[in-house]
């Protein structure tokens, strides 16, 4: 098994540091890959206004959870259960004794290569691991590179592969600092973290979470949830935007509605029962337990008291998951487009996706139909308002067979 150790302070994790996790798995074919947040780290005074540890940890899990590798690429708080400065030594050392029969590799990006021998104990660190370097491109680093390469192999039998990250952002993380606390730098950040940045009001961000331009709004849902969902909820906001464009809707509570619509998707069903208390939503005896039913009304919850959307996006995103009788159209057009954006994909749902853009009732109708034949081939109960749903739309003429 090869595992990479990737460390830093992470401060904030950004685009470079993501492509450069990205290029070390491919270039070693690693099995894992740990991400290792320094607690404090022992060449550098952690600047002002560095968030806390569990902050940045929470950052570094997100920068994990962006690669799509879910038993690969995880974040270990190691360096931060231990007190003291972070040594290398001691970790790599650690993750020996936890892996023996593990082959270990540390990553470095340029700086920190080029200083290796200078780190606390080197010998120890390059007895338990090998050194994988990331290095630009363009720039004229081999020679350093090939030099550094050469002294650790010569000095402590070490052995160094250097990769090339191609694309690799150019930016420090103190100028990242300085563009965050002028409301810039979204492009160096991936959005789950830039929205646990502004969700947060880390670096210097004053973002006001009531008023956010989409970028932001979209990062901050992002943050809430697992990467995984995030193509699913592109795909509403998009679907949302169409219909509403064909029905006559207002287009931007639909974006709006699409973004936001699964953000408490994560929650456990503590936490959503305290939200519903918080925000004075009555529950019946089986949304009392059954947490999946209630994402939708603690989601409409924190559109409206964090996020500052209006009755008409509250109201979408309130109804989406079971839907109720006598809907308004961009109620109906928030539960279609969940039911059949372009990343669904379940038998019927080309026929959805036509029926949609012909007549928005019957599409309606047919997924709320659809729901009910799932609930009862998974025996699930099926809540009241989704049966009020198609009583209503049956008792108005609408017809359709599934
Ligand atoms: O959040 P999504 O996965 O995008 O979709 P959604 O909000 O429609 O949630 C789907 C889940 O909701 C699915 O696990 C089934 C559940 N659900 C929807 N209607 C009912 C229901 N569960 C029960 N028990 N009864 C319902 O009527
Ligand atoms: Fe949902
Ligand atoms: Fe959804």
């Amino acid at each position: 098994m090869k595992i990479g150790i990737y460390g830093g302070t992470f401060n904030p994790p950004h685009l470079g540091h993501l492509a450069a996790a990205r290029a070390a798995i491919a270039a070693l074919d690693l099995d894992r890959l740990m991400l290792v947040p320094a607690a404090i780290p022992p060449h550098k005074e952690l600047p002002e206004g560095t968030p806390p540890p569990a902050d940045r940890l929470a950052m570094a899990g997100k920068l994990a959870d962006a690669l799509l590798l879910p038993r690969v690429a995880e974040v270990d708080s190691l360096e931060m259960d231990r007190p003291g400065p972070s040594y290398t030594a001691d970790t790599v050392e650690l993750i020996h004794s936890r892996e023996p029969e593990a082959q270990l590799w540390l990553l470095v990006g340029s700086d920190m290569f080029l200083t290796l021998h200078t780190w606390k104990e080197p010998e120890r660190i390059l007895k338990y691991a090998s050194v994988c370097a990331f290095h630009r491109t363009q720039e004229d680093e081999a020679a350093r590179f090939a030099a550094q390469k050469a002294r650790l192999e010569r000095d402590y039998g070490a052995r160094v592969q250097l990769i090339p990250v191609p694309g690799l952002v150019e930016i420090s993380s103190t100028r990242l600092r300085e563009l965050l606390a002028r409301g810039e730098g979204r492009e160096y950040l991936h959005p789950s973290v830039y929205g646990y940045i502004l969700l947060h009001g880390l670096y210097g961000t004053h973002a006001d979470l009531r008023h956010l331009e989409l970028p932001e709004l979209r990062a901050c849902s992002y943050a809430m949830m697992r990467e995984k969902r995030v193509a699913h909820v592109q795909g509403v906001e998009e679907e949302a935007v169409r219909l509403a464009r064909r029905w006559g809707a207002d287009e931007t509570m639909a974006r709006r509605a699409g973004i936001l619509h699964d953000c408490t998707k994560y929650l456990e069903l503590e936490d959503q029962l305290a939200l519903c208390r918080k925000y004075g939503v009555e529950l019946d005896a089986l949304e009392q337990q059954a947490v999946k039913l209630l994402h939708s009304k603690t989601g409409a919850c924190i559109a409206r008291a964090v996020f500052g959307e209006p009755e008409e996006v509250y109201w979408a995103i309130f109804w989406h998951t079971t839907a109720k009788a006598d809907m308004t159209t961009l109620e109906k057009i928030l539960y279609v487009a969940d039911y059949m954006e372009p990343n669904r994909d379940f038998e019927g749902v080309e026929r959805l996706r036509a029926l949609a853009y012909e007549d928005l009732d019957r599409a309606l109708l047919l997924g709320v139909e659809t729901t009910i034949q799932e609930m009862i081939d998974r025996q699930l109960p099926i809540h009241s308002n989704t049966l009020a749903a198609r009583d209503w739309l049956i008792d108005h003429g609408v017809r359709v067979t599934i």
